[in-house]
């Protein structure tokens, strides 16, 4: 990112600065290669920071309610098309065989045979209309469902005093996520998608969390109690990030 020729908006550039990190654990840094903008002169800096702390703000309220359930949605309101996200194009989605498909388990499971797609949806489904909310300043309100995985991770008998449950992906993808998050009534392995690049064959849905903690394509799941991070969390970018 360039940063010459800020001069004249470095106090609020320091401010704002100094507030994505505090609240979110962004820096100007992360926050580029997140949003894909190169910000290159001062209006594209001080537009871009101005709408990610609104949005923050915003969405901190409503996401990171006391109560701890994410709002639900109607069917009526969910958003079609659905975006779509990755670090790389739409065009590159990595395209696995559901057939062959097995999710692999390790780390602290007592269980560690791997599922195929059949056996996960012979276990009960769960199903949510909840908002995914992506740091580059998008929303939108989206179904899913799946498998609960707290119901997951009591059947293959995982250690449920675990720090971290960890997920590795297709792509170069990886992410973790807090037990207690884990086991939030509203966390699924969601295994039904409008489109498979959407995260087929399996992907997490965690709509107490932000979008970029919703791995998709998954091919592995773990449980560790040393700290895994995550693609965009080791560039930076706050762990938690959720409520
Ligand atoms: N495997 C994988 N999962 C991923 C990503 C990715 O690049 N690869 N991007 C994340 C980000 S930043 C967002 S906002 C959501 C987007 O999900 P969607 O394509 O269903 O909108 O997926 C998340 N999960
Ligand atoms: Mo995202």
């Amino acid at each position: 990112m360039k940063r010459s020729g800020l001069s004249a908006f470095r106090p609020q550039l320091a401010r704002l600065e100094r507030r994505l990190f505090l609240k979110q654990g962004l820096s100007l840094g992360a926050l580029s290669l997140l949003s894909g903008c190169t910000l290159k002169d001062d209006d594209a800096v001080d537009r871009l920071l101005f709408a990610m702390s609104r949005f923050n703000d915003k969405m901190q309220a409503a996401l990171f309610d006391p109560a701890k359930l994410a709002p639900t949605y109607a069917e009526g309101d969910v958003t079609a098309p659905f975006p779509f996200n990755a670090y790389y194009e739409e065009k590159d989605v990595p395209r696995i065989d559901g057939e062959s498909y097995r999710l692999r388990l390790s780390g602290l499971i007592a269980d560690k045979r791997p599922w195929s797609l059949n056996e996960l949806r012979a276990l009960p489904q769960a199903r949510q209309i909840t908002r995914l909310v992506c740091v580059e300043g998008w929303s939108a309100i989206g179904k899913w469902r799946g498998v609960a995985l707290r119901e997951f991770l009591e059947r293959i008998g995982a250690d449920l005093t675990a720090r971290y449950v960890g997920f590795k992906c297709a792509d170069k993808y990886y992410s973790s996520i807090d037990m207690a998050s884990a086991l939030h009534p509203q966390t699924l392995l969601a295994l039904d998608f409008a489109d498979a690049k959407y995260g087929y064959p399996l992907r997490l849905r965690i709509p107490t969390k932000l979008g970029f903690k919703n791995p998709k394509f998954i091919h592995e799941m773990f449980v560790a109690n040393d700290y895994p991070g995550g693609y965009w969390e080791d560039k930076g970018y706050n762990w938690f990030s959720g409520s």
